[in-house]
């Protein structure tokens, strides 16, 4: 039998790839949890760590939400954007990490005219964010059709495809590279860790020591950041 469809008894964690795994693997250091496989070198989606009771699961961060969700994994690390888009009532937010944090914004291109945003007329919205574009809009009375898009959002108003985009925000490069502007901020984002409240009561003697040394590893951190800042400003 394949070993990786044996059953595991321990505890899986469920982590985004790409740019928030890089500013997750201290925290879980911090917690004890280190992969024995460097998961920037492996194709593995699976990786074991030093502890045999714990796994960690390497996926694309929008399907962080369906793993916890779903009980396939126990606990999971997402961004609040990705965490909010997907709606779910049976996530609980167990601690805010402060890493990889940016902004989702409304952005328009720098031509874009007032005149044509007071018509009647739908504004065309391109995002991978449908669900909180709509919500954002609906609450200001603004009529919107959005075009649902999977990446490269700042190129659709380039193109005609929409009058503006919703999309993450971190130096705001990307979009000045475009000549669009971020003009309405829609939410301030962190990755979150998450957890299955139902597994959260079923495996506490297993989860709650992992959140409190995550908690005081990012206590540290901002305390750190922050004394980092200070410096610079008293520097300058
Ligand atoms: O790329 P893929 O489609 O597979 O998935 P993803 O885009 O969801 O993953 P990833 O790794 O790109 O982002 C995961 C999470 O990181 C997001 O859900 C956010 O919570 C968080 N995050 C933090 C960001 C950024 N900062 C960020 N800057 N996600 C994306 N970006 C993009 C931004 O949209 C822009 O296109 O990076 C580009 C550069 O940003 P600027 O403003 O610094 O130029
Ligand atoms: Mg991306």
């Amino acid at each position: 039998m394949n070993p990786l469809l044996e059953k595991f008894n321990g505890l899986t964690i469920a982590l985004s790839k790409g740019r928030i795994l890089d500013e997750t693997l201290p925290l879980l250091a911090a917690a004890g949890i280190v992969p024995t496989i460097d998961p920037h070198k492996s194709r593995k989606l699976i990786l074991p760590t030093q502890s045999p009771n714990v796994r960690l699961l390497i996926l694309r961060a929008t399907d962080v939400p369906t793993f916890v969700e779903q009980g396939a994994a126990d606990i999971g690390i997402a961004g609040r954007d990705v965490l909010i888009e997907a709606g779910s009532k049976s996530l609980y937010e167990i601690l805010d990490l402060h890493i990889a944090r940016c902004r989702l914004m409304v952005a328009y291109p720098e031509s874009f005219s007032e005149d044509v945003s007071s018509t009647l007329k739908p504004l065309k919205v391109a995002t991978k964010f449908e669900r909180i574009t709509r919500h954002y809009f609906a609450e200001r009375g603004r009529q919107v059709q959005v075009v649902k898009l999977y990446g490269s959002m700042e190129l659709a108003p380039l193109v005609g495809l929409a009058d503006c985009i919703v999309d993450v925000v971190d130096t705001g490069k990307t979009l000045a590279a475009h000549g669009l502007r971020p003009t309405e901020l829609i939410m301030d984002v962190s990755s979150r860790l998450i957890v299955n409240p139902g597994i959260l009561r079923m495996k506490w003697r297993q989860i709650n020591p992992i959140v409190e040394a995550m908690r005081h590893a990012v206590k540290l951190r901002k305390n750190e950041l922050s004394k980092r800042e200070n410096h610079v400003d008293t520097a300058s």
